[in-house]
């Protein structure tokens, strides 16, 4: 078996956009608003938004994918109640698993952080699978600004 290096590592909680229904860019728009705006939270790096064939069932639109990098305090599953929440302020319906959707939010990462509860199982098990979610995930961490070292000027 072919191990792969997980790229979720250090305090850096990953969150992956998907849009394939209405507006895209509005919704990811939103959506970028809408995390930068929960507490304690801080959007660090963005990967670029990418255009990717749809998986799931047949007969849906393509999707825009982005991947957003940020430090937050909100712990995992609070976390993911503020990102269905935002999934509903973008008119998200829940109907058929990897159906259409306006907004989609994925918690990939949660810094380096194993989580397996019955509603969420981080590092996202998908990421093993989604080319797309590793490339994006690979642009943000690149994205993330380094501290300057000690004398650097
Ligand atoms: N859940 C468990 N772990 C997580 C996690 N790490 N992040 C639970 C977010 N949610 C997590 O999700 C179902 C339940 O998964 C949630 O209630 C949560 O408790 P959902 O959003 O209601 O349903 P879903 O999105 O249809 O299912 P799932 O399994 O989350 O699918 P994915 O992985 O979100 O895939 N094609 C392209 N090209 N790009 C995409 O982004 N996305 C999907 C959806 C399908 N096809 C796609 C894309
Ligand atoms: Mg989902």
């Amino acid at each position: 078996m072919t191990e792969r290096t997980s790229p979720c590592v250090g305090d850096t909680v990953y969150v992956a956009l998907g849009s394939n229904l209405g507006d895209r860019d509005a919704h990811l728009a939103a959506a970028r608003t809408a995390l930068a705006e929960l507490p304690g939270t801080k959007i660090i790096a963005m990967s670029d938004v990418e255009e990717t064939a749809p998986l799931g069932p047949a007969g849906q639109g393509p999707y825009l994918n982005q991947m957003v990098a940020m430090q937050t305090s909100i712990d995992p599953l609070t976390l993911l109640d503020h990102l269905h929440a935002i999934e509903r302020s973008r008119g998200r319906e829940r109907r058929e698993r990897w159906g259409a959707r306006t907004l989609d939010l994925d918690i990939v990462c949660y810094g380096a952080r194993q989580i397996a509860e019955s509603r969420l199982a981080v590092p996202h098990p998908e990421l093993a699978h989604r080319e797309f979610w590793r490339r994006e995930l690979a642009q943000a961490a690149a994205r993330i600004a380094q501290p300057p070292t000690a004398g650097q000027s």
